[in-house]
């Protein structure tokens, strides 16, 4: 086993939905790194999910709803989790959400509320968990969240979500200002495709994965273990002089300019 550098940590992970999911293969490196969890699920449908996947932690790994479109749910969930610790270490944010219309035609056709539910779930979320976990992060902390290139480049049909990512990357900028003075930090991962449940029925997705094998310096996108690997360094006093930052996990396309 590897040195357990989050040994003694408790975290909060929000986003797993499958045994896919980007936040499940940061959730099984955080774990394997010593710290202890406690997971939301998004609605009585996932529920079940999320309980089969962290068994593997032990019977008594807490989970708790929360839709993070909800205050309500937001502030149950902060009150489930001061019932099982008085400090938290960790914050996993691994959340999107547009309705399915406004990744499919051109960006110029986005209404109204599509905009607002992108932005709202996508972006504002962060912020509204952020300030509930940061009053448990007595001890400092680290905010991790996920996005993605289309927040700085177009990347077709992306559209809303591009610009949902780009808010929650200047949110995570703001967060790492205000929180810095309580040694919490705030950055972003930004993952090349990976094929999860919120990549499949993107059509396209398979040729944009050969585009990475053809134009990334490392001729492949990243896998689940890399992301996991890139949370537990961003979580570790390792990287205890880095917020606010968008760190790439994507084969180095980022710096790609033809
Ligand atoms: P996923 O579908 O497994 O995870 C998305 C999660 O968002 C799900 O767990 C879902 O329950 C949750 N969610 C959506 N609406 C919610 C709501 N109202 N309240 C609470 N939870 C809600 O897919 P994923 O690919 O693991 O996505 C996780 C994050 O990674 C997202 O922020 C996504 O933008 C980002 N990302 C994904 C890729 C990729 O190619 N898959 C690349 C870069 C970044
Ligand atoms: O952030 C994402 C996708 C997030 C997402 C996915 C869905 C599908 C189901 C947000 N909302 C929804 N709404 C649904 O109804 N990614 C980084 C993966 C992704 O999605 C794309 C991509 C990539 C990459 C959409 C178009 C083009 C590229």
């Amino acid at each position: 086993m590897t040195e357990q550098v989050l040994a003694g940590k408790v975290g909060l992970v929000f986003g797993v939905a499958n045994k896919r999911s980007i936040a499940w293969a940061i959730a099984k490196a955080w774990a394997a790194a010593g710290a202890r969890l406690i997971f939301n699920y998004q609605g009585e449908r996932l529920k079940e999910n999320v309980e089969e996947l962290i068994a593997e932690f032990g019977e008594k790994t807490p989970l708790f709803p929360c839709d993070v479109s909800s205050d309500e749910e937001i502030k149950a969930f902060f009150e489930n989790v001061r019932g099982e610790t008085d400090r938290v270490d960790l914050l996993l944010h691994s959340i999107a959400f547009a309705p399915t219309e406004a990744l499919e035609g051109d960006f110029i056709s986005t209404t109204r509320e599509a905009f607002r539910v992108a932005h709202d779930i996508s972006a504002y979320s962060l912020v509204a968990i952020a300030r509930e976990a940061s009053l448990l992060m007595t001890n400092g902390g680290s905010i991790v969240s996920m996005t993605y290139y289309g927040s700085e480049k177009v990347v077709p049909r992306y559209n809303v979500m591009g610009v949902a990512k780009a808010s929650l990357e200047a949110s995570a900028r703001y967060l790492a200002y205000d929180l810095g003075p309580k040694k919490i930090r705030v950055n972003c991962i930004s993952a090349g495709p990976v094929q999860t449940l919120a990549a499949r029925g993107i059509s396209g997705f398979t040729s944009m994965l050969k585009h990475y094998q053809e134009r990334a310096p490392l001729k492949r996108s990243c896998d689940p273990a890399e992301l996991g690997a890139t949370g537990v360094f961003l979580a570790s006093d390792g990287a205890a002089a880095i917020t606010g930052q968008v760190i790439y996990v994507d084969g180095g396309y980022q710096i790609m300019g033809m």
